[in-house]
């Protein structure tokens, strides 16, 4: 029987990797789109055309279009990535982060049972290690007591409960992968590392002068989403439905990744200072930097609760589903996206300077 798959937030960063993936293992994969006033589909761009790569409209706040999509695709594996997925946002929109994150979880498994497919079809769900919180304990593995600490958190703590319930309720194979932070060059500009990335390149490329974060000490458990889908697949793939903690098992603050960074763009910083007082101070690099203060704290990037501590224990994984959690270390993730954001800071920069010499020939005449 061919193997079809319909990815919710197909256009995201994990949405993107997990349709090559699936593409490559010659799957028909179907994706669900948003309606949008512009047609631009970055991550997914390179896709749209091939032959078993399909779209559909569709949104996690309204049921019927998500029964329309599934009752036509009928779909023998979901991936339900779609989510507001910024914790920082859902403090700022509470109300929309629960209708998508929680809500649209069981719109997704009653789609299911609304066509009739709960015994046919199996259901993966994009759970995340921030339902640990304000942590219990460290590291964190699938028996670690949760302790939602943000809106975004307390919604996909009753995604992985309803997920759970309808297994058990209706004997749906329905899991959840509790992954923890996973990064690429795909990665939304305003997540902290891809944030640290594209300003260690501009600030290298002499397009910004300072960058400006939150708390540095808040420690994560990063890994490569490239690697990370693969084991969504795996997780649909085992015997029974079960969930799995998904991690690399090493943890870094965000001050070292910045450092790293920063030394993957040709600088290198010395921290001074403690708390909103630190800095990061440029000690060697391009000589017109060295000396000048290039990372600053700033109170507007703090969270009213923030989480911490996160670490992942991925001896479950590794062990039943035989996923290899050191494909990509922390340094090789870290020097993959600082070189993708130098190459596109270098190519922005290159047309930047296209515009400004051709308004400077507009108005001097020289071009008509
Ligand atoms: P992302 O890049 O922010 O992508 C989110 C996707 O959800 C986008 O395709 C977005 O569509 C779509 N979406 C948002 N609201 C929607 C709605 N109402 N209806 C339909 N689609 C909607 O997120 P990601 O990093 O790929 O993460 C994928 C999933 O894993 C998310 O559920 C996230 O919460 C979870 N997760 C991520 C991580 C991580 O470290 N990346 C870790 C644990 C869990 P538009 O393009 O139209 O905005
Ligand atoms: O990069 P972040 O915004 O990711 P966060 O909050 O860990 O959430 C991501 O990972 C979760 C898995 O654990 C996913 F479920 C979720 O969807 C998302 O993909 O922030 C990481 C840490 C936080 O402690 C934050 O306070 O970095 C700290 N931080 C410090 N300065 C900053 C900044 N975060 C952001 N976004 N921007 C800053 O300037």
């Amino acid at each position: 029987m061919s193997k079809v798959a319909l990815i919710t937030g197909v256009t995201g960063q994990d949405g993107s990797y997990l349709s090559e993936f699936l593409l490559s293992k010659g799957y028909e994969v179907h994706g669900i789109i948003r309606r949008s006033s512009v047609d631009f589909r970055e991550r997914i761009a390179h896709l749209e055309g091939q032959p078993n790569f399909h779209l559909h409209f569709g949104d996690l706040g309204d049921s019927m279009s998500l029964v329309k999509v599934v009752g036509k695709v009928k779909p023998t594996e979901i991936y339900n990535l779609a989510a507001q997925s910024h914790v920082q946002v859902s403090f700022d929109s509470p109300e929309f982060t629960a209708d998508v994150d929680a809500t649209g979880v069981l719109r997704v498994l009653e789609a299911v049972r609304a066509c009739g497919l709960e015994k046919t079809c199996r259901i993966y769900q994009a759970s995340t290690s921030e339902l640990y919180g304000k942590v219990e304990e460290v590291p964190q593995n699938e028996n670690t007591p949760f302790h939602p600490y943000s809106p975004y958190a307390v919604a996909k703590l009753y995604g992985f409960w309803i997920v759970k319930e309808y297994r058990e309720a209706y004997n749906m194979f329905c899991c959840s992968g509790i992954l923890f932070n996973h990064e690429s060059e795909r990665r939304g500009e305003t997540f902290v590392t891809r944030k640290i990335t594209l300003a260690a390149a501009r600030i290298a490329q002499g397009l910004q002068d300072k960058l400006y974060l939150g708390n540095l000490s808040s420690l994560r458990d990063w890994g490569y989403a490239k690697d990370y889908v693969e084991c969504m697949w795996l997780i649909l793939q085992n015997d029974k439905p079960e969930d799995f903690v998904i991690a690399t098992g090493v943890q870094h603050s965000v001050r070292e990744f910045a450092y790293y960074a920063f030394k993957h763009a040709g600088i290198e910083l010395k921290f001074e200072g403690e708390g909103m007082n630190e800095k990061g101070i440029c000690v060697a690099g391009p000589e017109e930097l060295v000396g000048k203060v290039l990372v600053e704290v700033s109170e507007d990037f703090y969270r009213p609760t923030d989480v911490v501590n996160l670490w992942g224990d991925p001896t479950k994984a590794k062990a039943k589903l035989g996923w290899n959690p050191s494909k990509t270390s922390f340094e090789e993730l870290v020097k993959i996206m600082v070189e993708s954001d130098m190459a596109k800071v270098a190519a922005e920069g290159a047309a930047q300077k296209v515009r400004m010499n051709l308004a400077e020939y507009l108005e001097k005449g020289i071009v008509k």
